[in-house]
This record gives C-alpha cells, structure tokens and sequence, in this order.
C-alpha cells in the first residue's frame, strides 16, 4: 500500500493495478462485453471495488460505487476502460460518477466502442471532474485483445493453439495424438477456450480426432457453466460433414455450430465480428488449417505447448506451408515461455 511520501503516479500505478486485478475476475464471462475493473480510492484506501461480470449485468464502475456508498464523495475512481458514455444495456457509467460526487478520474486508457470512443473522458471534464488517462494501458489492454483489436479495426484477434513433440509433431500417422502433451498444458487450453468467442477448426480434425473442444475446467475461478460457450466453427470446404453423418461427431451435434464451405478465410473472421459478436478467435486443427492462418498472415498470436518427446519422421507436421527457400520462413518473436508441468509453454508473435 503506498504512503504519503510516494509520489501519485506510483499511486495511480498501484490502485490501477488493484483495478486490473478487479477486471481479471470477468475474464472468462463478459464476452462479448470487456473485462473491466474499478478501484474508489480516498485518503489513500480502498473504499470501493467492483467488475463487469457479464453482458446484461452493471458495469464495473457501478458495482464499485454501490461497494462505497456515500464514500465515493471525494473519492477517486480507477477504471481499466473509459466509463461508458452511452445507454446501452445499463445507463452511463459517466453519468453515474459524476452523480456519486468523486473528485478525479483515472482510466487505463480509452474505450474505442464507437459509441464511447472519448466521450465519457468529454462528460467527466465537461462536469468539472479532472481525468487521467494513460496509466498502465499496456497491462489493461492486455486483457481485452480481441474487443480492442474489434473495435478498432472490426476483424478479430485470433490466436492459433499447436501441441507438439520436440520435433514439431502433433500426432501419429494413425492420427492418434491423445496425449502429447499433459494435463497442466491440457488446463491451460482451457483458458484459451474460455476467453474465445469462437474456436475454428477443420473437418479433418473433426473426422479424426472428433473433438469435444468444450470447457470443463475447474481452474478458472469461475465455474465451466458460467463461462458463455464458444461458437464453433468447422471449415468444411469440400462438404464432407453431410447432414447425415452429423451425429457421429461431437461438435456437429452442437447447436452453435457454423459450417463454412467458403475459401475466404478473411470474410469469415469478419462475419464473427460483425454478425456473432465474436472478438477473441481461437483456431484449434491440423497442419493445414494452421498452415493457411498463417500464411494469409491471419494469426496475431502463436501458441506453442511443446512436449519433450520424438515422434519422428512419420508423425504429422504442425503446419502445411512450403517456403521455397530460408528468405520465405515465417518468423516470430517470444513474447512469453514458461512450463507447464513437463511442458513447455511458448507465446509467439508474428514478425
Ligand atoms: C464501462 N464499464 O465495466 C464496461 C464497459 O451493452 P452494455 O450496456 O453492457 O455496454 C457494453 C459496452 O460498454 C461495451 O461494448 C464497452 O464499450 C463498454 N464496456 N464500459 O464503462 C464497464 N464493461
Ligand atoms: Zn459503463
């Protein structure tokens, strides 16, 4: 907890960390809402907190202030996201903080909803409420990607998930792959699952492996039916999951499946931003699939779970893509590793 003698930026600093850790609790629920916090801070302490815990329900900011009561007059707000400017499902969370009778504003960064998009910062200083922006962006945004990327740009933010051996192999010829890697990389897939909108992948994968790609973790902190059920997608170009071979898989028994037989891969990341509200965008096949995301240059964020094992030369390859020559690699940045149990966890960004 910081002192008098620590200057304000290291106080805004450490409340809107409280706030980010706030807006962690949403993470898996808000979909297709961000995940957002709020801290009411006054005479450096905790008076209030809250989070957005799912579309529909109030927003941080309000749960925040029925947290303080009559504490938030004079308080200061920490939120993660520009307080809301609009009706929208709930009234505005401007309106709401100049109504509590806080004295100062402080936000990670700015909301880029068209619908708020600065005016929220606009209402708080036109009602006389001095706002800060611009504390720990980087971390807060971190949390929202694919709301953020929607937002600004209406396609979404798509991270692409490999499991493999050592040598860069993600099942037997046989297609048998259950399990190359353990349970810890297997649980945090389940994350993964958690935050995405909607999960693509092949009918290849569907007819081999058969897949449940559901989520049933006890490890989010929240429970598995609390978490909005990804859409799923299964690109079938060639039609080979007919209509009547559909109760043989799993997936194709669920009712928000989406069969898209279409080549363009780039029309159907927009359709799920612009017709299912889908922003975080996970892909989840084989070689080929994987080989074409990448190679349309349509993966924001690689996902490596690496096991330390060999499977040789006749296992299947993680990507289908055929560089002419070293000038054609596809190269990434290590943004994060860890281990996950015996595991290796590798977060790759495209260069
Ligand atoms: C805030 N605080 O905690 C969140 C905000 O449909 P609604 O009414 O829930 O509005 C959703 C939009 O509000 C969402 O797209 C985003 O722009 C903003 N989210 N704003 O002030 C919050 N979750
Ligand atoms: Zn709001």
């Amino acid at each position: 907890m910081p002192n008098s003698n620590h200057s304000q930026d290291t106080k805004d600093r450490y409340f809107m960390m409280l706030a980010i850790e706030q807006a962690k609790r949403g993470l898996y629920t808000t979909r297709p809402n961000p995940a957002v916090g709020c801290v009411l801070v006054k005479a450096d302490e905790v008076v209030g907190q809250g989070f957005h815990p799912k579309a529909g329900q109030p927003h941080a900011e309000v749960f925040a202030l029925k947290d303080a009561g009559n504490r938030a007059v004079g308080a200061t707000a920490y939120v993660t996201l520009e307080p809301c400017s609009h009706t929208g499902r709930t009234p505005p969370c401007a309106r709401a903080l100049i109504e509590s009778g806080v004295k100062r504003v402080v936000i990670a960064g700015l909301d880029p909803n068209p619908q708020v998009a600065g005016r929220g910062v606009k209402l708080l200083e036109e009602a006389g409420i001095p706002v800060t922006v611009g504390v720990l962006t980087a971390h807060a945004e971190a949390l929202n990607k694919g709301f953020l990327k929607a937002m600004r740009s209406q396609m979404p933010y798509v991270r692409l998930k490999i499991a493999t051996s050592l040598d860069g192999r993600t099942a037997m010829a046989s297609g048998e792959s259950k399990w190359i890697t353990g349970t810890a990389a297997r649980e945090d897939v389940q994350k993964l699952r958690a935050q995405s909108g909607a999960i693509i992948t092949g009918s290849e994968t569907v007819i081999v492996d058969n897949p449940q790609l559901n989520i049933r973790s006890s490890q989010l902190g929240v429970a598995p039916e609390e978490v909005p059920p990804p859409k799923i997608v299964i690109l079938d170009r060639r039609g080979r999951l007919k209509h009547d071979l559909q109760s043989d898989y799993q997936l194709c028994r669920r009712s928000d499946t989406l069969y898209w037989r279409e080549e363009n891969l780039i029309e159907l990341l927009k359709s799920l931003v612009r017709d299912y509200q889908c922003y975080d965008v996970l892909v989840e096949a084989g070689a080929s699939v994987a080989g074409s995301f990448l190679q349309q240059q349509l993966v924001d964020e690689l996902i490596v779970y690496q096991a330390p094992c060999l499977l040789g030369m006749q296992a299947r390859p993680m990507v289908a893509i055929n560089p002419l020559s070293l000038a054609q690699q596809l190269r990434f940045d290590v943004h994060c590793h860890e281990q996950l149990g015996a595991d290796l966890k590798l977060t790759l960004y495209p260069l």
